[in-house]
């Protein structure tokens, strides 16, 4: 038997009384919900079925977790039945986040009173007002506060809950492979999988989701890709022509993590042109180099490993711009050391 942490008990058994003492529960995840914030809301949804719960979709279900959903619910966009839903609800639900303006439209209606939160993102300053919220950022998923909040009912977790809550703790900790990955996560996939979850029937769902556009962008991009050895610097560019034969290259994050990947790269970058005839360009960065600054340069912005710059102007012009200003980065580190 897993065990919840002595700080999560207390909140966790008042979440679990007010959800069990409501008739109505409207949920709402942040803006572009993930497999941890839409795992624990269709978690929650299974694991009450006789009670009247709404899904609130800021933005559009992303049609890959459609799998989790409950049988015969439907996540409802920001118009007016999404905003009577939530208005409506006994408890206003926010899980995977605090923030108000990361519940986008939805974030006006909560109500303090009826305001219960479940996330493991710090506190920031734009929280909504909550009666109680369960905030940990120690806990590597939501899914994994859910998930002390649903023992507490009393009632077993079942296999369906079971699952929406493992595909959370799947994508939060990049499938167990994050520095968020402990002990406590393992024991508690441990618990899932003997709760009926079937590690091997969620690859398709999750990972095996690639069209054949993606796979041709991919391609494209494998086939540019550049690199300056010495400084360990990896780049390619999805230019007018593959705008052309495959569209709007504006999805597919994941091809920038196939540049980083290339041993020795320091600093990996991606160009791709947009449909407005700007460049986007996305940063990776393996080691020291701290690739939000060269973002900042061009307007941009991220995290020390992960940026990006979305910049008018030529494509070749751009990227030789931007291309110097990772070589003097790196430049500046190799000075240093
Ligand atoms: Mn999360």
């Amino acid at each position: 038997m897993i065990q919840t942490p002595s700080h999560r008990r207390d909140p966790a058994r008042r979440i679990a009384q007010r959800l069990e003492d409501a008739d109505s529960i409207a949920i709402a995840t942040h803006l572009g919900g993930d497999g941890d914030g839409w795992g624990s809301a269709c978690a929650i949804a299974h694991h009450f079925p006789d009670k009247d719960v709404r899904l609130l979709a800021g933005t559009p279900f992303a049609s890959i977790f459609r799998f989790l959903l409950p049988a015969g619910i439907e996540p409802l966009p920001p118009d007016e039945a999404g905003f009577e839903a939530l208005r409506s609800a006994d408890i206003q639900l926010a899980v995977d986040t605090s923030e108000q303006s990361r519940l986008g439209e939805f974030g006006a209606y909560y109500e303090p009173e009826r305001t219960v939160v479940i996330d493991h993102h710090a506190v920031s300053n734009n929280e909504v007002g909550a009666s109680i919220a369960l905030i940990d950022p120690k806990a590597a998923a939501t899914a994994e506060l859910v998930y002390d909040v649903l023992v507490c009912t009393g009632k077993p977790v079942g296999p369906d809950t079971a699952r929406a809550l493992y595909v959370g703790l799947v994508t939060d900790t990049g499938s167990f492979r994050y520095s968020n990955t402990n002990p406590h996560v393992h024991r508690l996939a441990a618990t899932l999988i003997e709760a009926g979850v079937d590690p091997e029937a969620l690859y398709g769902p999750l990972f095996a989701t690639a069209t054949p556009d993606q796979l041709g962008v991919l391609g494209a991009a494998l086939d540019a890709i550049r690199r300056d050895e010495k400084l360990g610097l990896t780049w390619a560019v999805l230019d007018q022509g593959v705008h052309r034969r495959f569209g709007p290259l504006d999805e597919y994050e994941g091809i920038i993590d196939h540049l980083r990947n290339l041993a020795g790269t320091e600093i990996a970058v991606l160009f791709r042109v947009t449909d407005e005839g700007k460049v986007k360009v996305s940063f990776r960065s393996t080691g020291p180099a701290d690739v939000a600054n060269v973002a900042r340069a061009f307007g941009g912005g991220g995290h020390v490993k992960a940026a990006g710059a979305t910049i008018s102007g030529d494509t070749a012009v751009v990227t030789e711009q931007v291309l110097k200003e990772c070589r003097s980065e790196l430049a500046r580190l190799r000075s240093r050391s």
